[in-house]
């Protein structure tokens, strides 16, 4: 009997003790793909062997959002593109946390935009993970900052007419210092992603482009969950290192995928501590940057 209780406790998944498992099921819908980067994430800190009381994740509002809500961390589930703000202020009150922040593109390219920009450019030490999945999925499909050109959405019905984002260029002109994209068909290189970019000190990013198969893929005709695997599966070429100026998605184009920038910079809290040791000598203590030795 102890040993059919113990089995019974015994996760089938390894992932399981990642997640909230009192908050299942989940909301997202069959085929979108944020919940392959949630495996993927759980996976990543299986194998990081960091102290999960010392990881925090931050979400804003949308599909993606709800990411912080599932997870077994400290989540922070906070307002519309106020994501990076709050975890900003969570990583310099506790600098010892590993702040990871886990959203969407509208969430952080459109109503938090500005944050990302600047978050970027001060090198604040946090991982940002934007699920890519081209409009508002929570609120009804509405065209995005990430919308490709001639893509149908619920306010574009003749086809999207703005010239969208190209993200990792966005995060690597603001001078983040890791940037990637893979897909949601990328398993195992995203997973190997997220592991590296939490690890890198500074201002992470990577994008996964991820299907919503009831909004995007529905209305412009691209069949279901499966289809979009397929699809990125076809259509994405590796190109590691490449110059981000080259990888914007057009609307069923190729994909470019892989690690773009892995680069060296003091981070904010390195670069205050060296600019006031310098002109304050031993009248300044430094603050803790989570990077001490
Ligand atoms: C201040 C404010 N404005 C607008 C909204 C409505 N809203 C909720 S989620 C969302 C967009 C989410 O899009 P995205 O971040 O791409 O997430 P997805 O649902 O696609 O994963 C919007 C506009 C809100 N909740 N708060
Ligand atoms: S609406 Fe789209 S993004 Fe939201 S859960 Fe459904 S498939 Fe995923
Ligand atoms: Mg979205």
């Amino acid at each position: 009997m102890t040993t059919q209780v113990a089995e019974a406790n015994t996760p089938i998944n390894p992932v399981e003790p990642f997640l909230r498992m009192d908050r299942m099921p989940h909301i997202w819908c069959p085929g979108c793909g944020i919940g392959t980067t949630v495996n993927c994430f759980a996976r990543a800190l299986t194998s990081s062997g960091y102290d999960l009381d010392k990881v925090a994740i931050v979400s804003g509002i949308g599909c993606t959002g709800r990411v912080a809500g599932y997870l077994n961390l400290d989540s922070f589930h906070t307002t519309h593109g106020r994501a990076i703000p709050f975890a900003t202020g969570l990583k310099l009150a506790n600098p010892e946390l590993k702040v990871v922040v886990y959203s969407g593109d509208g969430d952080l390219i459109a109503i938090g935009g500005n944050h990302l920009i600047h978050a970027a450019r001060r090198n604040i030490d946090i991982t940002v993970v934007c699920v890519n999945n081209m409009l508002y999925g929570m609120t009804g499909g509405q065209v995005g900052p990430a919308t490709p050109n001639t893509a149908i959405a619920s306010t574009a019905p003749y086809g999207a007419f703005e010239q969208p984002f190209n993200l990792p260029f966005l995060a690597d002109s603001c001078g983040a210092v890791y940037v990637a994209r893979w897909t949601s068909y990328h398993v195992r290189q995203m997973t190997r992603a997220m592991r590296e970019a939490m690890a890198k000190p500074g201002f992470s990013f990577i994008e996964i482009v991820a299907p919503c198969p009831t909004l995007y893929q529905r209305r412009n005709r691209l069949g279901d969950g499966l289809d979009a695997m397929k699809y990125y599966k076809q259509r994405s070429t590796r190109k590691d290192g490449a110059s981000t100026r080259d990888v914007d998605i057009d609307f069923q184009g190729d994909i470019v995928v892989g690690k773009f920038i892995d680069r060296e910079r003091p981070t904010f809290l390195q670069a205050m501590n060296h600019r006031f040791t310098e002109r304050l000598g031993s009248r300044y203590t430094p603050y803790p940057t989570g990077l001490e030795d």
